[in-house]
């Protein structure tokens, strides 16, 4: 299923004069305090963001998964779900593939899809988290981390061959998540674990070309549940400190534990020159992969506050790298993929309206009470007006959740695949 241009511009016809409305009303009061317009909604138009694709299905937990029909059964329907995704919001122009879950068939064909759809691909995702039929060795005891030369050997070759497929993909980027760690006290050595784990990432390092990134994600629990060997920033950032300087952590949102305050993680990493990027989601209490800025949308403006200001005075940290990781139990993927872009784009915007030059006087004069009426000014501010003209002029929807329903494409999906075709991902 393909969307084209003039079917959502039919969606945007009945909507164009009060969104221009809403669109000059606020422009002109953003002017007034000195606001560049344009080049805000220019930065919102070069924003893109990598959708996963382990996450164009029912997502599900191990109490049950509820289809939504018509997801997509193989790589080609994946792409054309992103798509679809990225012509309703043109801000979904990647896609960042998770390996086995996702290995071409046939390349030049898939590449060919992804250009005609203008969607990049983004960082590969390798997988030693399960082990895949016919393998030698199990994951069950760890990979990188194993205590066993011939699991880590095995583990370190599944990167390399993740390397390789991202390289025919024109793909810049590896993504390593470990679920590697213990579910009690005395069943691992955490030294020794730390150290494989170490020695593994930097043979794979010797892999890693110089316009390429290896991206260390870490995460506090799950599926292990006493220990995590990369179970926070600071072991992600030894171990890319120890690889060498294409190395990089990757911090996922839902990867925190509660209360964590993640916009000074991104703000130290920044400084040092060494965050890699992001898994947007949003969670009320573990790994939940909800949809971006569902549950703390104020936290999630804090971190792009953070982000704003690093992007214009670190120049010793390289771009970050976008991608969405979430799971969806009980909203179509592509409705809650599109409010998560939203969320995004929404938070990226007030960030870029936060006066940076007003609010480091207000710091330096310990005026805390103004220091948070800054803030909170450019959160208060609906930018939502400035999103649709960027959608608007790039040729995308108004309200592309509005438009996804008129389209009826749900529908229209189930019609082409049916209601059996099931996702490979989580
Ligand atoms: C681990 C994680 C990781 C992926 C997986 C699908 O929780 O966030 O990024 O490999 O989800
Ligand atoms: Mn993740």
């Amino acid at each position: 299923m393909k969307i084209v241009p003039n079917q959502i511009q039919d969606t945007n016809s009945k909507d164009l004069q009060s969104h221009q409305e809403h669109f000059d009303f606020l422009s002109n009061s953003l002017s007034k305090k000195g606001v560049n317009v344009n080049s805000i909604i220019k930065k919102l138009q070069d924003f893109q963001v990598a959708i996963p694709s382990w996450a164009l299905g029912a997502g599900g937990t191990r109490f049950g998964r509820f289809s939504f029909f018509g997801e997509p059964s193989n790589l080609e329907q994946k792409i054309e779900d992103v798509g679809i995704l990225h012509a309703l919001t043109k801000t979904a122009g990647a896609v960042s593939l998770h390996i086995p879950w996702d290995i071409p068939q046939d390349y030049s064909a898939i590449k060919e899809l992804a250009s005609a759809l203008d969607i990049k691909f983004d960082a590969v995702n390798s997988n030693t988290f399960q082990d895949q039929k016919n393998a030698k060795e199990s994951y069950k005891y760890g990979s990188l981390s194993s205590t066993s030369e011939a699991v880590r050997q095995q583990a370190i070759q599944h990167n390399l061959d993740v390397i390789n497929i991202g390289n025919k993909l024109g793909s810049k980027a590896l993504t390593v998540w470990l679920a590697d760690g213990s579910c009690f006290p005395g069943q691992n050595n955490f030294q020794t674990a730390f150290q494989n784990t170490q020695d593994s990432l930097k043979a794979i390092y010797q892999g890693v070309s110089d316009d390429w990134k290896l991206l260390i994600e870490y995460k506090p629990y799950e599926p292990n549940f006493y220990s995590t060997v990369i179970q926070d920033w600071g072991a992600s950032l030894m171990l890319a400190n120890e690889c060498g300087e294409k190395a990089f952590t990757l911090v996922d949102l839902g990867h925190h534990l509660p209360n964590s305050n993640i916009e000074q993680i991104v703000s130290i990493l920044q400084l040092k020159g060494k965050l890699g990027g992001f898994h947007f989601n949003d969670s009320k209490y573990g790994d939940d992969d909800l949809t971006v800025g569902s549950i703390k949308p104020y936290a999630l403006f804090l971190i792009f506050n953070e982000l704003v200001y690093g992007m214009e005075n670190n120049p010793q940290n390289p771009d970050l790298a976008w991608m969405i990781d979430a799971s969806h139990n009980v909203k179509d993927p592509l409705e809650d993929l599109i409010q998560s872009l939203e969320a995004i784009q929404e938070a990226y915007a007030k960030a870029l309206l936060v006066n940076q030059d007003l609010l480091k006087t207000a710091q330096l004069n310990n005026d805390v009470v103004k220091c948070q009426e800054i803030l909170q000014d450019a959160y208060r501010t609906d930018v939502r007006p400035l999103l649709s003209k960027a959608r608007l002029e790039r040729g995308g929807a108004l309200s592309p959740i509005q438009a996804y329903r008129s389209l009826d494409v749900r529908n229209s999906l189930i019609k082409e695949r049916g209601k059996n075709s099931v996702a490979t991902g989580l």
